[in-house]
């Protein structure tokens, strides 16, 4: 499907442009030119001179921002009190006063009833901007609500095994220093749909070989120079089986390993038995596709690119260990074109402090512990540990696990339900108070990039359509009426984005960002370990780890694959779809109607030998939910795996969460959703009658 911008518009007569960037969760952070007149938003595009969007908007954002998210008609304007049952959605607008007394005045009888630990908050990353990201999490220590960990939806695992590794998950290679590698190895991540820039340009650039490891052959994955297609899960044991041909070719380097690594005499032994051939008959990979990825990468300086998509599996921790030893055994690392990348949040290195933004020094002593988005359901039914939910950020009913018993305790009666969004989401139709929140067209605030070593500025454009507030205003004037005290809870948007800039050495201030709109981090590419300490408690890689022992995990990483679906069943991924950005978008009128109906992709054999047709409506289910979906025949697809896209909202009574379980994988309390199984046959029944 192609990325770009849906109309090529003549450019509408303009009197004033800005720049800004984009803060939807996503590794691009584009720069973007808006275009106004009369005080009036008439065009969002790509900034031409930026170097990730040179001009252009991808599909889906260009179409969003230019309709929906610009439209009062289907934003969200005014507070409102829920006025029918739970699920419906139907409130009566009320004042912000009235809105922010209320439910202040319930928090409080909540907190001297039950504590303030039975309060729960909800958020993540619907907006990534530091201030509308962070600063309301100053509201929650100093109430002293139980946090859902936010990373645990997504990418908690391959945080903790990374950490075990390398002491950071955090600090990647610097994408500029492409031009130097001879191969880019892109490992469970699929730019085509989640990074659309850095897939039309980063990569198209470089001269660098490009091997991707994808069990679906993905538009990244068909442009690539290789392409290996493990069977899901099973990555841990082809990392292995890589280690053994590098080390078959002389390619690891023992002297490297000697001074910087811990532990390689543990996992020799795994190595050197771990044969390709072997290998292959548990991940589906050619040893000869092995060899040559092998060979490839042996090269150097190689690249390697860990995708949250990998650790997403039951053993998503396990994979991400033992994928991530590749440059340590190989001494890919501390050198221009060399290193690993999972995501390149570290804040730090921005010279900006996240304890400041987020304040959990304003905690009092005996804070609850975070929970796990996995056991959202199971604590929100509860009565005894859940009597209040705030949701920012986030619309869970559509991207969380255990969809239907989440609906169920959304439904409570007694839980007292406060949802802040730009749009009336299958989420906030459950609230006793739904308030509307300010898109980042609308205010001042900064960005760091998750790929690139950047700072943004998103720079205000409009006012919010009708009395929309950011997310941290809210939290402001809810503290104020809780009578908290502390100052940092007041801070205004202009002191931190000052504070902020001055940390990171930006003597211009905010002015002078905004007009520039995104500047790198340092003029020449970061070099992450250049100095080869790493931050472990040793100062070396820890290839054996015995914080992960300590932890009860295994010393190092285990050469072993999630099992194979039990017979019948098939192993259903739902990774990002080009069209969409998590459960973002899923209402833009253009893009549903481009969506068309949902599907499941199968392989034609599967397909076949269920009797199952392309356009045929099946039945898909498992244990936890069913959905009613249109079949697509893939032979993108290896046989025994099956693919929906996550993202949209709850059509027919459910989208693809409605089929997860909700296990947890084996690091960090994550999620392990591209391990969901599940069976497809022929439709019986209708839509409605599943739900
Ligand atoms: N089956 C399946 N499920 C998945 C995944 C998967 O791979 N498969 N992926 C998971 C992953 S990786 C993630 S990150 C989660 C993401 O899941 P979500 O966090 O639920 O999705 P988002 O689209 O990021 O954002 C949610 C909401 O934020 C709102 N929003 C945007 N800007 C603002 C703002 O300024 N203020 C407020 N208050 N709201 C705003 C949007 O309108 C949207 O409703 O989904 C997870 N769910
Ligand atoms: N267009 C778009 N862009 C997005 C998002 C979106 O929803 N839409 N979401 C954003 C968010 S929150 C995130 S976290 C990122 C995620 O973006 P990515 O890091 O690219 O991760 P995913 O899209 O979950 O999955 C990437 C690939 O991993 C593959 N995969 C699944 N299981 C395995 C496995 O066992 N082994 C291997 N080797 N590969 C596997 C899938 O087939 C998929 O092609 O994208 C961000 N960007
Ligand atoms: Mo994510």
């Amino acid at each position: 499907m192609p990325i770009r911008e849906t109309s090529d518009r003549m450019q509408a007569p303009a009197d004033e442009t800005l720049l800004t960037t984009c803060p939807r969760d996503c590794y691009d952070g584009c720069g973007i030119l808006v275009r106004k007149r009369a005080g009036r938003i008439v065009s969002v595009r790509g900034d031409p001179a930026h170097p990730v969007s040179r001009g252009r908007l991808c599909g889906k954002c260009a179409t969003a921002y230019n309709r929906e998210w610009i439209d009062p008609r289907a934003r969200l304007l005014q507070p409102a009190r829920r006025a029918g049952v739970k699920g419906t959605g139907v409130g009566e607008t009320v004042s912000w006063e009235a809105a922010i007394g209320e439910i202040a005045a319930r928090l409080a009888r909540i907190e001297s009833a039950s504590g303030a630990r039975s309060i729960l908050n909800v958020h993540y990353t619907g907006t990534t901007s530091l201030i509308a990201g962070a600063f309301p999490m100053r509201f929650f220590h100093r109430l002293g609500a139980t946090e859902v960990a936010p990373d645990t939806i997504c990418n908690m695992a391959g945080h903790v095994a990374l950490k075990y590794l390398y002491g950071t998950s955090t600090d990647g290679f610097d994408p500029r220093t492409a031009d130097r590698a001879s191969c880019i190895l892109i490992w469970g991540a699929n730019p085509h749909a989640s990074a659309p820039h850095a897939h039309a340009h980063w990569l198209r650039e470089t001269d660098a070989a490009l091997v991707v490891v994808d069990p679906i052959r993905t538009p990244t994955a068909a442009r690539a120079d290789l392409h290996l297609q493990p069977f899901p899960g099973s990555d841990a044991v082809l990392a292995y089986a890589l280690m053994h041909a590098l080390w078959r070719r002389g390619a690891i380097d023992h002297d490297f390993l000697a001074r910087h690594a811990l532990g390689w005499e543990e996992i020799e032994p795994i190595v050197t038995a771990c044969d390709p051939l072997s290998a292959a008959e548990i991940t589906g990979v050619p040893a000869a596709a092995v060899e040559e990825a092998a060979r490839l990468y042996a090269r150097g300086p190689s690249l390697l690119w860990l995708g949250q998509g990998l650790q997403r599996q039951p053993s998503g921790g396990n994979v991400m260990r033992a994928c991530a030893l590749l440059p340590a055994v190989t001494g890919n690392l501390g050198r221009p074109g060399c290193g690993l990348l999972y995501l390149n949040g570290n804040l730090e290195r921005r010279g900006i402090d996240p304890q400041y933004l987020s304040a959990p020094g304003l905690a009092r002593p005996g804070a609850p512990r975070a929970i796990s988005h996995m056991d959202l359901a199971a604590v929100l039914e509860d009565a005894r540990r859940a009597r209040g939910l705030i949701v920012w950020n986030m619309n869970p009913l559509a991207s969380c696990p255990q969809q239907a018993r989440l609906r169920r305790a959304l439904a409570r009666e007694d839980l007292f339900t406060v949802a802040i969004d730009l749009f009336a989401t299958d989420t906030t139709a459950y609230a006793d108070y739904v308030l509307p929140a300010a898109s980042f067209l609308e205010f001042d605030d900064l960005l760091a990039s998750y790929f690139h070593y950047s700072l943004s500025a998103q720079v205000k454009a409009a006012d919010p359509p009708g009395e929309a507030l950011t997310n941290q205003e809210i939290f402001r004037r809810l503290a104020r009426a809780m009578g908290y005290a502390e100052t940092e809870l007041y801070e205004s948007d202009a002191a931190i984005i000052e504070r902020l800039l001055a940390g990171a050495g930006d003597s211009g201030g905010f002015a002078s960002l905004a007009a520039q709109g995104t500047r790198w981090v340092a003029p020449d590419p970061v070099i992450p370990f250049a100095d080869l300490r790493f931050p472990t408690p040793s100062g070396r890689i820890e290839i054996a780890s015995s914080a992960a022992a300590a932890d009860g995990l295994p010393r190092t990483a285990q050469c072993r694959a999630d099992p194979r679906p039990a017979a019948g069943r098939l192993r259903l991924l739902s990774p990002a779809h080009a069209w969409l950005l998590n459960t973002s978008f899923g209402n833009v009128a253009r893009i549903e109607a481009r969506l068309g109906e949902a599907t499941i992709a199968l392989h034609p054999a599967d397909a076949g030998s269920r009797g199952l047709r392309a356009g045929d409506r099946v039945s898909v289910s498992n244990e936890f939910g069913a959905l009613l979906l249109k079949v697509e025949h893939s032979a993108d697809l290896p046989r025994g795996v099956a693919l929906a896209h996550k993202g949209r909202w709850l059509e027919a009574g459910g989208n693809v969460n409605a089929l997860n379980g909700g296990a947890k994988s084996d690091m960090g309390e994550s999620t392990s959703v591209h391990g969901v199984e599940v069976t497809v046959a022929p439709a019986l029944c209708s839509a409605t009658d599943i739900s």
